[in-house]
């Protein structure tokens, strides 16, 4: 079986060369769904690995926008709509330099198992641009946003595929492009979420990924009877992800001691609590991306100029900012200092030489596509109640948020029993998000 998972693993990275990114998360995935096409050869002869690597459809596009100066400035957008077995393609836009056709890849492929995790129906898809927020003015940023939907707008919809958020999109973008949406199409609809709460968006979204991270990290220790009550936790990135985290650890009695930015990390020595959580969203509303005004405003923290805090002493340890931002010499680091509990926030923040390494050292890993899925199942709420024309109220979102947290851990932990891996909730999140999926697509014929 490891020799036909390696020819698929090929197939993929002749079909996609220079995108490791990609290959970085087929790779991961593919490797733990050994002993359940062992298990089922219909999976094999059905050929729904091979289709399942190939995204059902991907288009790129010229995003032309003139900037405050009148300089005419390109950038090239992207949406993949990965697989719809289960659902309409569901899953963000990502505004950063960085983005191009792998990043897209990795985060549309993620996203099927995530979504399929959830329990809802909804389908993969991931999207974006290289356009970087960084720095733009307000009317930038809302010129640049209805470009991208004027040419995006023909390839969604609210039965077709939703995008949403992802890193460098939030309420405001969401907003100009749920604007433009509209205008073209003439029609009011649930097309994108993370919209703003006057307009349809859901109470509860913004913090939902968050607060999700942290009750599926709740589960990952009770696993081990312990609770997050005093335990000292160090966070990475400072963004709409790390702050909903950040808010709910401390609600459940844990002390945060970091948070970083492109520019560095901070440590807090107090905890980032109270009103340092609401300066959170201060930094990132300044555009500036950078964390370091933090420690000169609360005497309690020190900043680290260029550094990661993955050398810092801590018990649980939930990386939030992006892709790969724990590597081979950060696991070390954090095994060196005693460290049991690894969370993912964002997603695939850490290198699979890194995971393995970590697994080795007996570390407990909540993998992205199980422990950040809160956001995208309230975005699927969200969903629902503009399909409904209907308001949830946040006491019912968060209701069913912690639900489907504790569900998704329950289904990673006993799939990963099942099929022989113990408590490996990386084995077992992709073989549960795999074979929802999968029964799906062989019930739908070869499409
Ligand atoms: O990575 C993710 O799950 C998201 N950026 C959210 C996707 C969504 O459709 O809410």
């Amino acid at each position: 079986m490891a020799k036909l998972v390696e020819q698929y693993i090929d197939i993929a990275k002749k079909r996609n060369p220079g995108e490791p990114e990609f290959h970085q998360t087929i790779e991961e995935v593919l490797t733990s769904l050994e002993p359940v096409l062992e298990a089922n050869p219909q999976y094999i002869e059905a050929g729904i690995l091979e289709r399942l690597i190939e995204p059902e459809r991907m288009v790129t596009f010229r995003v032309p926008w003139v900037d405050d100066e009148g300089k005419v400035q390109v950038n090239r957008g992207f949406r993949v709509q990965f697989n719809s077995a289960i659902g309409p393609y569901k899953g963000g836009l990502r505004f950063a330099p960085s983005v191009y056709s792998g990043v897209v890849k990795f985060l549309g492929f993620e996203q099927i198992f995530k979504n399929s995790l959830t329990g809802l129906p909804i389908g993969g898809g991931k999207g974006g641009a290289d356009f970087d927020p960084t720095g733009k003015s307000d009317a930038e940023i809302m010129r640049f946003c209805q470009s991208f939907m004027t040419e995006l707008y023909r390839h969604i919809g609210p039965e077709t595929d939703i995008p949403a958020g992802d890193l460098g999109v939030g309420a405001r973008e969401i907003g100009y492009m749920f604007g433009q949406y509209k205008r073209l199409v003439n029609e009011y609809s649930g097309v994108l979420t993370g919209k703003g709460i006057p307009y349809g968006g859901l109470q509860g979204r913004t913090e939902a990924t968050g607060y999700g991270i942290v009750f599926f990290a709740r589960e990952m220790l009770a696993h081990f009877g312990e609770t997050l009550e005093n335990k000292t936790v160090a966070v990475s990135g400072f963004g709409n992800v790390a702050w909903g985290t950040v808010a709910k650890l401390n609600e459940l009695g844990a002390k945060v001691i970091t948070i970083s930015g492109p520019d560095g990390y901070v440590y807090d020595e107090d905890g980032v609590s109270g009103e340092k959580i609401d300066y959170m969203l201060e930094l990132r509303a300044s555009g500036k991306n950078i964390v370091e005004p933090y420690a000169k405003k609360f005497k309690s923290a020190k900043f680290f100029k260029g550094e990661k805090p993955w050398g810092v002493k801590a018990d649980l340890y939930i990386p939030c900012a992006t892709q790969n931002e724990i590597h081979i010499e950060d696991a070390k680091k954090m095994v060196e200092n005693g460290c049991r509990y690894l969370c993912e926030g964002a997603n695939m923040p850490t290198t699979n030489e890194a995971l393995q390494f970590l697994h080795d050292n007996k570390v407990v890993i909540g993998p992205s596509k199980a422990a950040n899925a809160g956001g995208v199942a309230c975005s699927c709420i969200e969903m629902g109640q503009n399909a409904g024309h209907t308001v949830f109220t946040p006491a019912q979102v968060y209701e069913q948020l912690e639900q489907i947290m504790i569900n998704i851990h329950k289904q990673a932990a006993e799939a990963s029993a099942k099929y022989g891996y113990d408590y490996d909730l990386v084995k077992g999140a992709n073989i549960a998000g795999f074979l929802r999926v999968a029964e799906a697509m062989m019930a739908q014929g070869i499409v």
